[in-house]
């Protein structure tokens, strides 16, 4: 069957695209398009066309995955202007997401209608582009300058609604939606037509007002390059003529697209897309969840039980005492009052949420939970109490899951009866916000677990990665060697703060330092002294020198560096210097004779984390490669548009 297909419906021509998955512009589609504009400007007894698309979606934007290739003709800034120029009127009917390419075909058309569901979006800069088919040149022609350069800078789509206040589009439908542009059409013939979007005029904007919005779209990219080489266009289209500011949109859209970021980009939208349905879980299906439990109400508890709430699933919350009950629900409830204080909840919303959270110190309650999810101290004895109860009080074929970050989820579930039904789930707090899943399988978990944690993940908008049982699973073995490999630079005589800077300079939002003294050093030297007290040989680091010191962080009044109350700000610390001396000066490293450079720093950490996740695939921890990069970037704060450790060295190497 043809991907574009004509019909027609008195004097109006409804011409549907149909190519699944999500519509995507192919050089097939672009012809098939092509080819619907000149048969319908050959037949006169068509006064109208509505453009529609079969699916879950209008057209989703150009294909990524052609990125890579020499691009065909017809190139999709030709095709949007011949829609543009078409005899008769074309009218977008939108449902699902007009995104990229496919809102700048919906800008060729001379109306755009939308269901109330549908979202528009200009998310190029997300994928390191920006808008190659006059999303720069005809957006601010349609809404205005500082509309589109929000619209395009963000990559955020809009949903419908404010679409139409924007002016982005012409009417919301209700009912049908190809029965409603139908309507549409026939009224909109009754008027003279708009003019189209090529040929209106688009006044330049002052000088200042660009240099804020430099400004602010620098602090906002984050070392993502493409919202600012966006706001160039946009500044171009507003300073040239149509023509000249098509050239330059497209020549910058070409240079980007073969650039070290769109590359890194390109791999993580992919890498997430698999995510969620990886093919180690071969044909094995989720179990039904409807009721869940989280045990243990503090801080990770708790923002576990929000990200079920948001995702609208209930949710009873255990704790071994009515006291401990009533802290726990009061933690998840400053979490939705938080919500509420930054406008991303109403108290409506606020309401829904908390009436979903059932709160018991009886585990006999569990009765009919399909789902448990612990979160008790991490302590091995404490968790083993709490499975030895889920194993009695929940159905045997309950879902039982470890929030455990460190400890081997084997010595769990012994407790329980049917291991199969076991598994660990790592989230990363706060729970609610991080997007990362680790998804930790014992030998006796059995592949319809496996199952159901991903369609859990899935559920809950985390991104899912499979890991094996070592010590700290994939992210926290690699911030091990990470850690360990910052502080071998201390000891080769690196300043603290400029690996710091290095890595922010890389793209982190902080170096490994201060984020220890963010999060508190003590928490990883408890780990290594209860393993030193278990008899395993673990090496004496630079930070154990600190916290015997009294220097546990931030809460502390000093960790790396010293701080001064109240402030965030770290200053470099004689005391830490003092501390340190004896280890940095003992030669068990000769010290550098040049001076590193900030990317050498980088690239030397990045090629240590990069090192475990060799080790860590080479074990089969992971399962693929991007599975790490995943991790890194969902729950450690890899900048996205470097790819994460493993794509960033391999595309260092030209592998990639
Ligand atoms: C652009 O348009 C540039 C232009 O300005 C200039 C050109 C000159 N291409 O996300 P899902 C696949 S840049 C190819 O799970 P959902 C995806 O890999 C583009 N494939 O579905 C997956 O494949 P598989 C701007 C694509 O319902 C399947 O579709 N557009 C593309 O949760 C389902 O995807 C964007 O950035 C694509 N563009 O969400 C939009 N998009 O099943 C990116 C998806 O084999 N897409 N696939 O794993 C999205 O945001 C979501 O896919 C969407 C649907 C919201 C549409």
């Amino acid at each position: 069957m043809s991907i574009v297909t004509i019909a027609r419906e008195g004097q109006i021509a409804i011409v549907t695209v149909d190519n699944p998955p999500v519509n995507a512009l192919s050089q097939a589609l672009r012809q098939g398009l092509w080819d619907a504009v000149e048969a319908l400007d050959a037949d006169p007894e068509v006064s109208a066309v509505v453009l529609t698309c079969a699916g879950r979606t209008f057209i989703a934007g150009a294909d990524v995955r052609e990125f890579g290739r020499t691009p065909e003709p017809p190139h999709l800034p030709d095709l949007v202007a011949r829609i543009e120029a078409a005899r008769a009127p074309w009218i977008a009917a939108i449902h699902g997401s007009a995104l990229g390419g496919g809102l700048e075909v919906a800008l060729g058309c001379r109306f755009r209608v939308a269901v109330a569901s549908a979202s528009l979006g200009l998310p190029e800069v997300t994928l390191g582009i920006i808008p190659g088919a006059s999303g720069t040149v005809r957006t601010p022609r349609l809404i205005g300058v500082p509309a589109a350069v929000d619209l395009i800078t963000s990559g955020k789509p809009l949903r419908a609604e404010k679409a139409l206040t924007l002016g982005l589009i012409d009417a919301v439908i209700a009912g049908d939606l190809t029965a409603g542009a139908v309507a549409f059409a026939t009224a909109a013939l009754a008027n003279p037509l708009p003019e189209p979007l090529s040929t209106r005029p688009l006044p330049p904007e002052p000088d200042a007002f660009w240099e804020s919005q430099t400004a602010a779209v620098t602090k906002a990219a984050k070392g993502n390059h493409g919202p600012l080489r966006a706001l160039e266009a946009i500044r171009k289209a507003t300073e040239s003529s149509f023509d000249e500011a098509m050239a330059f949109e497209r020549q910058t859209f070409l240079d980007l697209r073969g650039s070290d970021q769109a590359a890194a980009l390109r791999a993580v939208f992919f890498a997430e897309r698999g995510a969620t349905r990886p093919a180690h879980l071969g044909e094995a299906k989720p179990v039904a969840i409807a009721r869940m439990a989280v045990i243990g109400g503090g801080t990770m508890g708790a923002g576990i039980a929000a990200a079920l709430r948001d995702a609208g699933l209930p949710v009873t919350l255990i704790e071994r005492d009515a006291e401990a009950l009533a802290r726990g629900i009061a933690n998840i409830r400053a979490i939705f009052e938080g919500g509420v204080k930054r406008g991303k909840l109403s108290e409506a919303q606020f309401a829904d949420r908390l009436a979903g959270v059932t709160g018991s110190t009886d585990y006999a309650s569990l009765a009919k939970t399909d789902l448990v999810i612990e979160a008790v101290f991490e302590d091995i004895e404490v968790k083993r109490a709490v499975f030895a109860q889920l194993g009695v009080a929940c159905r045997a074929d309950a879902v039982l899951a470890t929030n455990t970050s460190y400890l081997d989820p084997r010595a769990l579930e012994a407790e329980i009866p049917n291991p199969a039904r076991f598994i660990g789930l790592h989230f990363f707090s706060p729970a609610n916000v991080m997007k990362l899943l680790e998804i930790v399988p014992t030998p006796a978990t059995s592949p319809a677990t496996l199952a159901t944690a991903f369609a859990l993940a899935k559920q809950l908008g985390k991104v899912p990665v499979a890991a094996g049982i070592c010590e700290g699973f994939i992210g926290n073995r690699i911030l091990k060697r990470y850690r360990a490999a910052a502080e071998a630079l201390l000891r080769q005589g690196v300043a603290i703060a400029e690996v710091d800077a290095a890595m922010r300079g890389y793209g982190f939002a902080m170096g490994p330092f201060e984020a220890q003294d963010m999060g508190g050093l003590d928490i990883a030297y408890l780990q290594r002294e209860g393993a030193r007290a278990s008899g395993q040989a673990v090496a004496e680091t630079l930070g154990d020198i600190l916290v015997r010191a009294g220097r546990k962080g931030q809460k502390t009044g000093g960790g790396w560096y010293d701080y001064i109350p109240g402030e965030r700000k770290p200053q470099a610390s004689e005391e830490v210097a003092r501390l340190l001396a004896a280890e940095i000066t003992a030669a068990r490293t000769p010290a550098l004779s040049t001076p590193l450079s900030r990317e050498a720093i980088a690239e030397t950490l990045v090629g240590e984390m990069a090192a475990e996740g060799d080790q860590i695939l080479a074990e089969g921890i992971a399962h693929q490669a991007s599975d790490i990069d995943l991790v890194e970037i969902h729950g450690y704060g890899f900048p996205r548009w470097r790819g994460g450790p493993m794509h960033a060295r391999d595309r260092k190497l030209g592998k990639v």
